[in-house]
């Protein structure tokens, strides 16, 4: 799934949730995702993927997202910018925020 102009899509996996491993199940791992528009999802209620939290982010074209380790975009925080092309965080891990981002601020689009 990609998401467009204004539009963000989080996954519960690193990589986009490709390979999801099946076996996983067992565990309660159901590789899941969810497209989210501009605007404001201060608690992880509100963001969604509420049994496995963030792993990798699809950022879409022209579109800023800042993604939270504490309700109401309490730090730390990462944000990203994606150009024309959209942007790809595929493991959160990388920046320190794997499975801790419990809320999300999504603006645009408007590209920098
Ligand atoms: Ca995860």
């Amino acid at each position: 799934m990609y998401p467009g102009p204004g539009q963000v899509v989080l996954f519960t996996e690193a990589n986009f949730n490709v390979p999801c491993n099946p076996e996983l199940r067992q565990f309660g791992v159901t590789c899941d995702h969810i497209m989210k528009d501009v605007g404001e999802y201060p608690t992880t209620a509100e963001v969604g993927l509420q049994n496995d939290p963030i792993s990798s982010i699809r950022v879409g074209p022209c579109t800023h997202v800042e993604a939270c380790s504490h309700d109401d975009f309490s730090e730390p925080c990462v944000s990203f910018d994606a150009p024309w092309e959209g942007r790809a965080i595929e493991a959160l891990s990388s920046h320190n925020m794997n499975n801790r981002v419990t809320s999300v601020r999504i603006r645009g689009p408007m590209c920098w």
